[in-house]
């Protein structure tokens, strides 16, 4: 966010915490909420609009602990070959954009559930972190929407912290936006908060999910998802579709560090690869959600067209083999797998094609393959 953004943000969201008795830790989403409580969205408007304003608890009884003390919650223990086989799964899920399937209401409305929790997660040969995600994944699932729907997402709080989710791309109504402190009451520990928005023209493309609370912790440690939203006529076909997350992770600790890199949630080799058949059409959506470092993916072989960014279609679409994304930036590349072989495809920025402790000349983080065969 832009400078003149944060401080207005700041101050306004100061200004909630000190009404409303919130403890501030450095920045007013940090501020820590002990207690747990449903907290009902509202869809009311203006002030009325900070749903659950009103709910007890939130004396932040943690709000002096460290970051590095939020991340104890304990789950780094050895995973079994059956769980990191899982996990992979996930990963290859994800590659092939598997969505979370919604509870359909009787009026229509689609209702998704997300879990957020910390669990172990398997990175690297001898590397399992604490993750935090939705579901016992990272990235969080896949939601698929199309305009016309009506959606509600039960968000359920299992994390040692606070959480709030904010729907990146969407021009939701104020009060669904997950900014604390602002929009809404931070989700506190034990505590469920429900989103409701109704799929508008604006929202088709490719988006994702992430918290906005404590957030350069809760996103590098993994609470982010994809979320596609469909027009209500889909209009375009590729013969294979694919979903690349692009993720920064805090391995090492410390406030401002990214110092792991993965693809659907894992680094290479782990990294899902994608399979096409020699002149098939192809898109891939790209999705950077890592919290800090921006990645300049290079695909070897080809030159793909750049067909849209954060959702939007391009009119004209540009000719490239590399793009660079922002965090928070997404794309969709498109290309005619013509070149039969096993083509490289990985961050340019070289640091990232590497997994801490790694040697020169091995290879992991931002690095996959996509494998054309007759
Ligand atoms: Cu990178």
């Amino acid at each position: 966010m832009n400078n003149q953004r944060w401080i207005t943000g700041c101050i306004t969201a100061i200004a909630l915490a000190c009404i409303t008795g919130y403890t501030v830790d450095h920045l007013p989403w940090r501020a820590a909420t002990a207690g747990g409580g449903a907290v009902a969205a509202s869809t009311s408007g203006g002030q009325a609009g900070m749903p659950g304003m009103n709910m007890t608890g939130g004396t932040a009884a943690a709000a002096n602990r460290s970051n590095a003390q939020r991340a104890s919650a304990g789950v780094t223990q050895p995973l079994t070959q059956a769980e990191i086989a899982h996990q992979n799964q996930l990963a290859e899920d994800m590659l092939h954009e598997k969505a979370l399937q919604p509870k359909i209401l009787p009026d229509g409305t689609k209702v998704f559930t997300l879990t957020a929790s910390a669990f172990p997660w398997y990175m690297w040969l001898g590397e399992t972190v604490e993750a935090w995600g939705y579901n016992g994944q990272t990235p969080g699932p896949l939601i698929r929407v199309r305009v016309g729907d009506k959606v509600e997402i039960v968000v359920h709080n299992h994390l040692p912290d606070a959480t709030t989710i904010h729907w990146h791309g969407l021009a939701v109504p104020n009060a669904m936006d997950g900014v604390p402190g602002v929009t809404q009451v931070p989700i506190p520990p034990g505590g469920t908060y429900v989103y409701k928005f109704t799929v508008t023209p604006q929202m088709v493309g490719t988006h994702y999910y992430h918290s906005h609370y404590n957030d350069l912790f809760q996103v590098d440690h993994g609470l982010y998802g994809p979320l596609i939203v469909d027009p209500a006529t889909p209009s375009t076909h590729y013969d294979v579709d694919a979903l690349y997350v692009l993720g920064g992770w805090n391995i090492a600790g410390g406030e401002d560090n990214e110092d792991g890199f993965t693809m659907d949630g894992k680094p290479y080799p782990n990294a899902p690869q994608l399979n096409v058949k020699l002149g098939q059409t192809v898109r891939i959506r790209l999705i950077n959600a890592s919290g800090m470092s921006e990645h300049a993916m290079h695909l070897h072989g080809y030159t793909f067209r750049v067909i849209a960014i954060d959702g939007n279609p391009v009119a004209h679409p540009q000719a490239q083999n590399t793009l660079t994304l922002l965090p928070g930036e997404t794309a969709d590349i498109a290309f005619t797998a013509n070149n039969p072989g096993r083509w490289m495809f990985h961050c340019h920025i070289l640091d990232h094609t590497m997994n801490p402790g790694d040697e020169v000349d091995d290879m992991g983080g931002l690095v996959t393959f996509i494998n054309v065969k007759k």
